[in-house]
C-alpha cells in the first residue's frame, strides 16, 4: 500500500511538473508588454512624463511592478533616449535607477544590479555641493548622464521584466 501511494504521488508530481513547464514555456513565449510599454529584449520600458523626485519616481515604478530603468548597454541607453524623444519630441532629462544615496561613490541600480555600463558626462558624477546622489539622462549638449539632487522634479523611465 505504501509503495502504491508513493508511486501515485510520484506520478502526480511528474504531471504537475510537466504542466508547470508547459505554462513556463507559454509565459516565456509571450512577446508583448502591457499597453503603453515598449519591449526591449526581456524587458518592458515606459517613459513617465509626470515630474517627480527620484524616490517618488522609483515608488511610482514599483507601483507598476517595475523599477527605475537600469541601463546595461549603449544600445539600451539609445532605446531609452528614443522613448523620451518619441514621447516628447525633445531630449529632456529623466531619472534612471542609479543612485549613490546610501553611500557616497557606491553606485548601484534600484533593481539591485551593479553599475557596469555607464554614460556619465565628462566630469560627472561630481556630487556637486556634496549633495548629488541620483542619476538622470540627457544632461548637457552631449546628452550623457549627470548625478543630480534626488529632489529634482523631472520625468523618469521605468523598466520591468517581460
Ligand atoms: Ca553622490
Ligand atoms: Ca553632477
Amino acid at each position: 500500500m505504501m509503495k502504491l501511494m508513493t508511486a501515485s504521488a510520484l506520478l502526480f508530481a511528474m504531471v504537475t511538473l510537466t504542466t508547470a513547464a508547459g505554462e513556463w514555456y507559454l509565459v516565456k513565449k509571450s512577446p508583448s508588454c502591457p499597453c503603453g510599454w515598449t519591449e526591449y529584449y526581456d524587458q518592458c520600458l515606459i517613459y513617465v512624463a509626470k515630474p517627480m523626485s527620484w524616490a517618488q519616481a522609483e515608488i511610482n515604478c514599483q507601483s507598476m511592478n517595475a523599477n527605475l530603468a537600469s541601463v546595461q548597454s549603449l544600445e539600451e541607453y539609445q532605446v531609452i533616449q528614443r522613448l523620451i524623444s518619441d514621447a516628447t519630441q525633445q531630449d529632456g532629462p529623466a531619472w534612471i535607477g542609479a543612485s549613490d544615496a546610501i553611500k557616497e561613490k557606491f553606485w548601484f541600480w534600484s533593481d539591485g544590479t551593479p553599475l557596469k555600463y555607464t554614460n556619465w558626462c565628462t566630469g560627472q558624477p561630481d556630487n556637486f555641493q556634496g549633495n548629488q546622489n541620483c542619476a538622470y539622462v540627457n544632461f548637457s549638449d552631449k546628452k550623457c548622464w549627470d548625478d543630480g539632487g534626488c529632489e529634482y522634479v523631472i520625468p523618469s523611465v521605468c523598466a520591468k521584466k517581460n
